[in-house]
Order: structure tokens, then sequence, then C-alpha cells
């Protein structure tokens, strides 16, 4: 799996940093790349690439739509770290954006790695249907906006010290973290037109968020900070509704055991095609990072 991982993180780092240096110079480029680069794991970009092999995606194709779906992951990391988000100093073992560059650059990079996503997926050089390539950056689109991450990032904030019920806060975090991972499950449906998959991939991949989210909050709760490299142990500290707060330790990991197994059923249904994505489900589960 790491070996997997790293080949498809290198195959996106090579395509971003040419698509880099292909614009035209401006003042934001070395935050929008210090923002980018070196990166962290890429499991969007994997689940991708798993996907796309169920549906015979072509490999270069699958790529160029991993690397718009991590200019938007790190917008959206960027915009999380600012002081009136989460307020972190710290951000994939370095300074975060802001503390590097300021505040009013790290939002403008933000934005600018938002819009490079859909300049990255409208390239006349990806060469895939018109009216597929209309349906994913629709599809991203909404993944992103008030009805996706900006409106669970929103839920979040709202969230903090308040009784929230597990309903609630499945919703928040299905659209802040399970909406773009829902988009890679979707995205290669859509190229390959089999759009009555369409229902049943979104429904995986926001379960998969839900299960990185749940993953990402014990790390949070259990993680050392240096290995992590963000700071941990703040949910607790600012009141963040987490499965953790409303089930307790315990019973969130049975919950996240639940999960995992329906996921892997599913995914079952797709024999041996599937079964690099049960590895990356795997992975997400077992990580320490
Ligand atoms: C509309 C894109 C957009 C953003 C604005 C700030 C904000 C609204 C949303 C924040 C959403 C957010 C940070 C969700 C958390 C998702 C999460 C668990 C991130 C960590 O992902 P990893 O572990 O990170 O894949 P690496 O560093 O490995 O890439």
């Amino acid at each position: 799996m790491e070996k997997k991982l790293g080949k498809i993180a290198k195959d996106t780092n090579v395509f971003l940093k040419s698509y880099f240096l292909k614009q035209k110079m401006s003042h934001l480029i070395s935050p929008m790349k210090y923002g980018m680069f070196p990166g962290g794991k890429k499991i969007r970009s994997k689940l991708i690439i798993d996907i796309g092999n169920i549906f015979n995606i072509n490999y270069k194709k699958l790529i160029q739509i991993a690397a718009a779906v991590e200019c938007i992951h790190a917008y959206s990391l960027i915009h999380d770290d600012l002081p009136c988000m989460d307020n972190d100093n710290l951000r994939r073992g370095k300074l975060s954006a802001h503390k590097k560059y300021g505040e009013s650059t790290a939002i403008l990079a933000g934005n600018s790695l938002l819009t490079i996503a859909f300049e990255i997926l409208s390239e006349e050089k990806l060469k895939i249907k018109s009216n597929s390539k209309i349906k994913l950056i629709n599809s991203i689109s909404k993944c992103s906006g008030h009805s996706g991450i900006a409106g669970g990032q929103y839920l979040d904030l709202n969230f903090e010290k308040k009784r929230v019920t597990l309903k609630k806060i499945e919703i928040m975090q299905i659209k802040k973290t399970g909406k773009l991972f829902s988009f890679c499950c979707m995205a290669p449906v859509i190229i390959s037109n089999k759009l009555n998959y369409l229902k049943i991939f979104e429904s995986i991949g926001e379960k998969i968020g839900l299960l990185f989210q749940i993953v990402d909050d014990l790390i949070d709760l259990k993680g050392n900070s240096k290995k992590v490299g963000k700071k941990t142990k703040k949910d607790m500290k600012k009141g963040k509704a987490t499965l953790i707060k409303a089930l307790g330790y315990k019973n969130t990991v049975d919950y996240r055991d639940k999960l995992k197994l329906n996921i892997l059923n599913t995914i079952h249904k797709f024999g041996d095609k599937g079964k690099n994505l049960n590895e990356t489900i795997n992975y997400i589960v077992d990580r320490s990072r």
C-alpha cells in the first residue's frame, strides 16, 4: 500500500509541479506552492486511482483529476488553519501558510488554489467528453461549496462548545470531509458514463470520508504531535463536536469498526477489481497520521 500511495503521490506532484511551472509568474505562486508541496498523504488521489481501475479509466487522466482535488484540499487546509477558523500554527510538520506569509496572502493563495482546480479540470488537453467534463466540474463545485466542504466547516465552527446530536455531527462531518471523498469516488464513474453507479459511489465516498474524519478525531485525541505534523488534543480544548464527544472513546471505536465493515461489504461486490480500494480503507483506519 505504502509503495502504491508513494507512486500516486509522486505522479500527482509531478503533474502539479509542471502545471505551476507553466503558470504566469505572480506573487501568489510561492505561497500556493508552500501549501501544496511536499504535500500530504494523497489519500484522495489514491481513491480516484482505485475506483478509476474498477472503471478502466486511463491513469494519466485520473492523475490530472487527482491534482485538481489536491489543490482544493490544500486550499481547505490553508483556510482551516487561519486565526478566524481553527487557528493552527503548524501544518504538515511546518508553519501554517498564514504564519509563513501573513493572513491576507494565505487567504489569497487559498482562493487561487481553489480556482486553479477548475482550471486543471477544464483543460482542453484533458481528453474527456465535454458533457462528462461539465458533470465533473459541476460535481466538484457542489462538493466544495455551501453544501460541501465550506458548509461543513461552517457547522464545525458553529457547533463548538455546544451539545450536538449524533445525527448533526454525522451531517457536519460528511459535508466537511466526506463530500470531497465523495467527488473522488464519483469522478471515475462520471468519466466512464456508467451513471447508474453514481449514487452507490456517492454514498461510498461519503462513508469513507466519515470514516476518515473519525480516525482523524481519534488521532487528535491519542496521537503524537510530532508524528502527526500538527498540534494534537485540540478538539477537546476547543469543545469541538466530534463523535468521541457524543459517544465516548470506546463507542466511537466500535462505530468506526462497524462503518469500515459496512464499506468493505459494499466493495466486496466488485470482486478482485475492488482489492486496491479495500487496501485503502484498511490504510485509512490503521494510519497514525
Ligand atoms: C471550500 C475548500 C473549501 C474550504 C473552506 C476551511 C474550510 C472551508 C474547510 C476545512 C475543511 C477541513 C480542513 C476538513 C478536514 C479534513 C481533513 C481530515 C483533513 C486532513 O486530511 P489529510 O489527513 O491531510 O488527508 P494531508 O496533509 O495528508 O493531505
